[in-house]
């Protein structure tokens, strides 16, 4: 059954003033998942209004009462895990295994680490003998107010909470723009968070498009504190111009073009293992997949036919089915992106190892958005597909002689978000991970994420990192106050 799905305002759900719906289609046959009421200005204003009436009274709860309640809404996700799996299954395309398994454990996880975070923060003081007496200063850590969460697609509850729920614990309010190609599991939210007791207007969201939509709305939103984003780079840069204007703070999370490191001292076994997980996984549109792969000259030969191998071994199929380790893209416009990129790989004379094309599901699936897992050696740096991020099941594969030529290569990128490297000699793994200019790297594993460290990316992809007392840099602000005693 089509659903229609409304903005959430207040702690209410709400039809868009404007009267636009737009539609939701599904990436695995093209039908038709929701219809989605479009937020116009009137109803970012109502959003962020409601988020300013609410943030006060959530913010005068103690830390310890405001964590008990997020503690609440993680429970919330994991009591309906089945109908969240389910609708963001129905929106992304991808294999039920993966979002039970990932994006919606982790739904529930972005609260539970915060609540807990924030409960038991300490504030710094200093005592500064004076002349006249001892001053004692004392940072108080205030939340910013109201934060305007603009989140994508590719793992839509999990990046959305990795914002909202340190956001919340801080004692903010916030406004979030899910994606247009993801609006339902934001939407579901809206439900656990009042079943939680969350005050009303303390989580709103607000459904449309970026420029000229509810993305451009709130990003110029002068209600709006800070805004934090993940999305692409040139997003990001459209956002950064909104905010400048009333001075206002952003956390960006943007794009990669990741390498990976395979040293022939590797676990050749597991480096395979990685590098096909970190490269297929979520049919490519994860931001931390590897694109770029740096294997050492004696092992190319067989890295090259035993990770093709692991790609014709995947299954494509629809999210229900427990045998498929791979869906679709998510929509029409980034499967011609995916392809456009397939096309100008070998026009610019890559050799394409396996794949290339569009992927053959069965024609109950034509009018879906596949494609077929790709691999390509006989590149340089000068081709494209090194160089801008495709977001799909992609990889292209070089040789390498020295460990210095690998690092050159790796950073030879304007992107900075994450590495992976491969070997059995640890001090190579921490030498050369040290002079990796990025902001993730992993030795002998991949998207293994510890929700404390500081997540984000160097160069254009990112501004700031989130995780752990790192979000609280970003969601709250510190005022001194100096007393002479
Ligand atoms: P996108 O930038 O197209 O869209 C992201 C969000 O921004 C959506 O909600 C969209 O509606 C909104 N938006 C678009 N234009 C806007 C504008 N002018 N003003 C305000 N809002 C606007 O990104 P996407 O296609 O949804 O996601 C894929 C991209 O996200 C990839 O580049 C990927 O690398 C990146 N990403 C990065 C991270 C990270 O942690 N660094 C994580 C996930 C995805
Ligand atoms: O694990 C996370 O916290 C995180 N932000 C992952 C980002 C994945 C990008 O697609």
């Amino acid at each position: 059954m089509v659903k229609t799905i409304k903005n959430f305002i207040g702690g209410e759900y709400v039809a868009g003033t404007a009267g636009r719906l737009f539609d939701k289609l599904s990436p695995v046959d093209g039908s038709l998942v929701a219809r989605v009421h479009e937020a116009s200005q009137a109803d970012v204003d109502h959003a962020v209004a409601a988020a300013r009436a609410g943030q006060a009274e959530w913010a005068a709860l103690m830390p310890a009462q405001r964590a008990q309640i997020l503690h609440k809404v993680a429970d919330g996700i994991d009591a309906q895990a089945e109908e969240f799996v389910a609708a963001e299954c129905a929106d992304t395309g991808k294999p039920y295994t993966l979002a039970s398994h990932l994006d919606i454990p982790r739904g529930a996880a972005n609260f539970r680490i915060f609540a807990d975070l924030v409960a038991n923060v300490p504030t710094e003081s200093f005592v500064m003998p004076t002349a006249t007496g001892d001053a004692l200063n004392y940072a108080l850590r205030v939340p910013k107010g109201v934060i305007g969460v603009i989140s994508p697609w590719n793992l839509p509850l999990l990046l959305m909470t990795w914002k909202v729920g340190p956001a919340m614990a801080c004692g903010n309010a916030v406004v979030v723009k899910p994606s247009e190609e993801t609006p339902a599991t934001t939407t579901l939210l809206g439900e656990v968070m009042n079943a939680a007791g969350v005050p009303k207007g303390v989580f709103n969201v607000v459904h449309g498009f970026g420029p000229g939509s509810a993305g451009e709305f709130l990003s110029r939103h002068s209600g709006v504190d800070a805004i934090t984003f993940t999305g692409e780079t040139r997003t990001g840069a459209a956002i950064m111009k909104a905010c400048a204007d009333d001075i206002r703070d952003v956390s960006f999370e943007l794009g990669g073009k990741n390498p990976a490191i395979v040293f022939a001292d590797c676990d050749l076994e597991k480096a395979i293992d990685g590098t096909a997980r970190s490269v297929f996984s979520n049919c490519g549109q994860v931001c931390l997949a590897t694109e770029r792969v740096y294997v050492e000259r004696s092992i190319f030969e067989e890295f090259v036919s035993r990770l093709a191998e692991r790609a014709r071994t995947l299954r494509l199929g629809i999210p229900s089915d427990p045998a498929t380790t791979m869906g679709p893209l998510i929509s029409k416009e980034h499967q011609s992106k995916v392809l456009g990129y397939y096309k100008l790989a070998v026009e610019e004379g890559a050799t394409v190892v396996c794949g290339g094309g569009v992927a053959d599901v069965g024609e109950a699936y034509r009018d879906g958005c596949w494609v077929e897992p790709t691999i390509w050696t006989g590149v340089d740096h000068s081709h494209r597909i090194m160089r801008e991020e495709v977001f799909g099941p992609c990889c292209a594969i070089m040789p390498f002689d020295t460990e210095g030529e690998a690092i050159a290569l790796a950073n030879d990128t304007d992107y900075g978000l994450a590495c992976s490297i491969w070997t059995e000699n640890l001090s190579r793994g921490h030498r050369v991970a040290a002079q990796i200019n990025c902001g993730l790297t992993w030795v002998n594993c991949w998207f293994l994420r510890d929700l404390r460290t500081p997540f984000g990316g160097s160069k254009q992809s990112g501004i700031g990192r989130e995780g752990g007392v790192h979000s609280l840099e970003f969601y709250t602000e510190l005022r001194n106050v100096c007393v002479l005693l």
